[in-house]
């Protein structure tokens, strides 16, 4: 670890009230005593001795108050689908400079930003993508998840931040879905990769995918195994359970041709021999 005395200092979590923030909270509780939970309310089955500031992510000063003597963010906050153009900019894009820009300004010398993997969900699944492509997004959200990871290497290249961008797929307790095998990542994996941005020494800017050990991988995450990660979680022990799940749903011309599945085919007016690069 980069720093020993980090788990007691204060990190600050956005978004602890959203669901990944509800499966994760119980795993990084006893690794951070430092853990400050944010959120604009409360999280459900708040714990005697969990703490909570809440902030809503489009006013600065509220922000400000919430970063404020924090040591690193984990930014997870915002909205974490798709919406229309206003939800995005004010929780995505005017959040997210709210934050960073907060961060900034309290000395934050960390923060791990929640991307998505629909800042390239335009890849076909055909082609297996590494962390240095330049990104597709599928939707508006996937805009916004693009434009923190911009802004994410703005803050490091000019100020010295250490940021961590995790490009996330689909974290739960299994994949719901046959495109979930390729893009599932367990609530463990998921605290290994924030591990790896809050403490590990030799960071600067990443772009991580957060993914399993998914035998249908669409992503090359070999700079997150250089970092120490040892995923434990494994997609094709579920494979029956997806592949009855997908059995439900019908086919999508477009959504199953690209990596971000339905967050392609909604409002789409393209041609899909087109759209594939
Ligand atoms: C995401 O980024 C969303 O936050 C989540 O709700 C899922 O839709 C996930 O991607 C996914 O692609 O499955």
């Amino acid at each position: 670890m980069a720093d020993a005395n980090l788990p007691s200092k204060r990190i600050v979590f956005t978004g602890a009230a959203g669901g990944i923030g509800t499966m994760i909270r119980p795993l990084l509780a006893p690794l951070y005593p430092g853990l400050v939970l944010s959120d604009r309310v409360t999280p459900k089955n708040l714990q005697p001795g969990e703490k909570f500031v809440a902030a809503d992510l489009t006013k600065p000063e509220e922000v400000a108050a919430a970063v404020k003597g924090a040591h690193s963010v984990m930014h997870f906050g915002g909205f974490s689908a798709d919406g229309p153009w206003d939800t995005i900019l004010q929780a995505n894009i005017i959040g997210c400079y709210n934050l960073f820009e907060a961060a900034r300004q309290a000395g934050v010398k960390r923060v791990v930003f929640a991307s998505s993997n629909h800042a390239v969900g335009f890849y076909p699944r055909k082609r297996k993508i590494a962390t240095d492509v330049t990104v597709r997004p599928d939707s508006r959200y996937g805009v916004s998840k693009a434009f923190g990871e911009a802004l994410g290497a703005l803050y490091s290249d000019k100020h010295g931040m250490v940021v961590t961008c995790l490009r996330i797929g689909n974290v739960g307790p299994r994949p719901l879905d046959v495109r979930r095998l390729s893009i599932w990542i367990s609530p463990p994996d998921l605290v290994q990769l924030i591990r790896i941005g809050l403490e590990h020494p030799d960071i600067r800017f990443e772009v991580l995918y957060g993914a399993s050990d998914n035998a249908a991988a669409w992503w090359d995450n070999s700079r997150a195994h250089q970092l120490g990660y040892r995923p434990t979680g494994k997609a094709e022990d579920f494979r029956a359970h997806a592949e009855a799940e997908q059995a439900k749903i019908g086919p999508d011309p477009v959504g199953d041709v690209f990596q971000g599945g339905t967050f392609c085919s909604a409002e789409f007016t393209n041609d899909v021999t087109r759209a594939r690069p």
